[in-house]
């Protein structure tokens, strides 16, 4: 499967098109909507979420609630676009609307694409580079995000994503029976985190920065449960399934890091400490004694949860900024001010699920892959009990 996005964070609406994805396979825009809903929410986010209601148009692919095989389209609006139409309308305009109009960025955020991405791409103006750079299109990958939950849930994998700190603040270690009873509990906090102590700190913390006109980030993390052995391989580099997960969360804006299972703690503990010893029982075939690998080992799944944590910088846009220089004067001055939020972290948390969800369905689809659902589901269905035997 594969998908390309387009769209800006004040255009018109942002656009997905989907190729790949098996016929058969039942998809509502419900389906998609809940997704999206989860991804406006959260404690910390700006007043732009009281703006947006995220809903998508299925515009291709899909016909009487079932995927075709073709092609898939989504469209979702933003309605922020009616106050922005002059100002990010494709037709030309002279330099005197340009100044009336007062939007020209030219005193670039540190830590934000701006600067880069204007001399890069030769824009004077860098609401070019803002508009394609922030974070608005993170609502099409999570469309795509939910269309690969869909297609996981149907060959029995499902996808959970939790907040584990934020702006220093460390939620418990937690027990949880499975992915759907860490997702319920995640889902009850206002910062989608499970620890309810921890949660209230986190809460504090970001009034704090919001207060001081600063922003923060995070630790989120994603397991993945039910992925059958074998996704991914050894074989090649570029064939490795953690490599690609560890790429797609890395695309995440703001994001700058990536750990599989215990990930760095790996380098502090000698390797009896760190590799799951092996055991096997009719019932449940191969399974490890602990999951310190996060279900990878090989570049492949080995039917243990997929454990992925992502790390999320705090966002550029700081209400009370930091230093720059104009790029007309070159003169030192605060950086731009754009309405922002003070923190995302429980909304990356969804997006990061979803980046997730979507390498998995596609390793499965790559293993398995398969025109029509029911075979791909009794492909899948073949393997496993081939695997239990083996
Ligand atoms: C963002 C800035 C804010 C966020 C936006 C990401 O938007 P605005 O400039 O319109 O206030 O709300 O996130 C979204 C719109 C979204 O849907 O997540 C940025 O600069 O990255």
């Amino acid at each position: 499967m594969r998908f390309l996005t387009a769209g800006e964070s004040h255009g018109p609406q942002l656009t997905t098109i989907i190729e790949g994805v098996p016929a058969q396979l039942p998809l509502t825009a419900d389906d998609i909507n809940a997704e999206l809903a989860r991804r406006q929410g959260g404690y910390g986010r700006g007043r732009r979420m009281q703006i947006e209601k995220d809903q998508v148009q299925i515009l291709s692919g899909v016909r009487h609630g079932f995927t075709t095989g073709a092609p898939i389209t989504f469209v979702v609006e933003n309605k922020d676009w009616k106050n922005w139409t002059k100002i990010m309308g494709a037709e030309p305009i002279t330099e005197q609307e340009e100044q009336k109009m007062k939007r020209k960025l030219t005193r670039p955020r540190p830590g934000h694409a701006d600067l880069n991405g204007a001399i890069k791409y030769g824009h004077r103006d860098m609401r070019n580079v803002l508009e394609r750079s922030s974070a608005r299109e993170t609502t099409v990958r999570v469309a795509c995000g939910a269309l690969a939950k869909v297609l996981l849930k149907a060959v029995g994998i499902e996808v959970a994503g939790h907040v584990r700190e934020i702006g220093g603040i460390k939620a418990k270690d937690i027990d949880y029976t499975s992915v759907l009873d860490l997702r319920n509990r995640s889902e009850a906090s206002e910062v989608r985190c499970v620890d309810k102590e921890a949660s209230e700190e986190m809460k504090k913390a970001i009034d704090q920065a919001k207060q001081d006109g600063d922003s923060i980030g995070g630790v989120v993390e994603v397991v993945v449960e039910g992925a059958p052995i074998g996704l991914g391989s050894h074989v090649h580099y570029d064939r490795k399934l953690d490599g690609k997960i560890a790429a797609g969360v890395m695309s995440i804006n703001a994001f700058k890091g990536v750990e599989i299972g215990i990930g760095f703690e790996a380098a502090r503990l000698p390797g009896s400490q760190v590799h799951d010893e092996i055991e096997w029982s009719e019932d449940k075939g191969y399974t490890r004694k602990t999951n310190r690998l996060g279900g990878f080992e090989g570049g492949m799944t080995n039917g243990m949860p997929i454990v992925v944590k992502g790390v999320m910088k705090p966002i550029p846009t700081l209400y009370k900024p930091l230093q720059s220089v104009d790029i007309d004067t070159k003169e030192p001055f605060a950086a731009g001010v754009e309405r922002s939020d003070s923190c995302a972290v429980p909304a990356a948390s969804v997006v990061c699920e979803n980046v997730v969800a979507w390498e998995v369905a596609n390793a499965v689809m790559e293993t398995f892959g398969s025109d029509q659902l029911a075979v791909l589901q009794a492909a899948i269905k073949q393997h496993n009990d081939a695997a239990k035997e083996f």
